[in-house]
């Protein structure tokens, strides 16, 4: 790139950023913000126990936004507590309205920002369950272990309020960042999402599968469930099982989708064929922890050109 179009560039991204701002504010008066549902799975038996609201902004002009751009813009620019309040109101609402005979509860998952983490949102989570009629033990809010490690004090006393109105508590990416697993203890936590980026490394890098398998198997000493994210491969998800991970979610067995799509998939009584293969596997399969880590041994780099391949 000569120095001009380096220039150039440089000088159109800071307006291209001011533009998606000032858009950003009239996003959702403008019904420009969506809500895609990503379903979650019970390991053994495929069945969709969950579902992660994700914001889609699709502007007028046709290009799509992805929530990694817009959400920091809405963070800069203190949007972020009015798109995060519609966020909740959204999916509780589109969630408390399917209608599915026959079908267990899930969980609805929504991502919190870490600037939500204040005594503000109290009120708000409160208000949304009393309109939308949802159940609060059936509301998961989502916190990155990065935001709670800002203000680990602060964050504690506003989660703890939260936990008394009833709703429940996952920590998402956890194992990516620095949280310190002391601090874990102390936390009104319910459930673990296993980074995508552990996930990745699972099949390839020994030491991945070893600090996946420990989280799996302190979530079971702590009484928290644990959930991996990101599982895009069938090699992944057999780890995974051979792990004694419960539950997961990723590409590999639903996209994100239109709330249509997955409320069809919750009367369905097998949630996808990749979980209906597994399922039928020996059951028992997530009591052989250990030897799942056996392959890395001596036979390691075929293994990882194996799974590569
Ligand atoms: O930060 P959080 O864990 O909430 O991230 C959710 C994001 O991950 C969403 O944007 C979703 O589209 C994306 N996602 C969901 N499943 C997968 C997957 O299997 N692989 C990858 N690379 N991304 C995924
Ligand atoms: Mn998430």
């Amino acid at each position: 790139m000569d120095e001009r179009s380096t220039a150039h560039c440089l000088s159109r991204r800071p307006k291209q950023r001011l533009r998606l701002r000032m858009d950003l504010s009239h996003a959702i008066e403008n019904g420009e913000l969506t809500l895609h549902y990503q379903p979650q799975f019970v390991v053994h038996s495929g069945r969709v126990c969950g579902v992660e609201a994700l914001a889609r902004w699709f502007r007028a002009n046709g290009d799509t936004i992805e929530p990694g751009v817009f959400i920091p813009l809405a963070e800069e620019t203190g949007l972020i507590g009015a798109l995060g309040a519609w966020v909740l109101q959204k999916a509780c609402e589109t969630v408390a309205g399917w209608r599915t005979p026959g079908a267990p509860p899930i969980t609805l998952c929504v991502n919190v920002s870490t600037h939500q983490i204040d005594e503000r949102m109290c009120a708000v989570i409160q208000r949304v369950v009393e309109q939308a009629g949802f159940p609060a033990e059936q509301l998961e809010l989502e916190i990155t272990e990065g935001s709670l490690m800002r203000n680990p004090e602060a964050a504690l006393e506003c989660l703890r309020q939260w936990k008394e109105l009833g709703v429940r508590i996952a920590i998402d990416d956890f194992g990516a960042g620095y949280s310190s697993l002391g601090y874990l203890s102390r936390l009104p936590v319910d459930r673990l999402k296993l980074d995508k980026s552990l996930i990745r490394r699972l099949t390839t890098e020994r030491k991945d599968a070893v600090i996946v398998r420990s989280i799996i198997v302190l979530g079971k000493d702590l009484g928290v469930s644990v959930i991996a994210e990101g599982v895009e491969t069938e090699q992944q998800l057999q780890m995974l099982q051979e792990l004694g991970c419960q539950q997961v979610q990723g590409y590999l067995l639903a996209r994100p989708g239109p709330p249509e799509g997955v409320q069809a998939l919750l009367t369905s009584r097998w949630g996808t064929r990749h979980c209906r293969v597994i399922a039928e596997r020996d059951a028992t399969l997530g009591q052989q922890g250990p030897a799942a880590l056996d392959r890395f041994g001596d036979v390691s780099p075929q293994f990882r050109q194996a799974s590569a391949s």
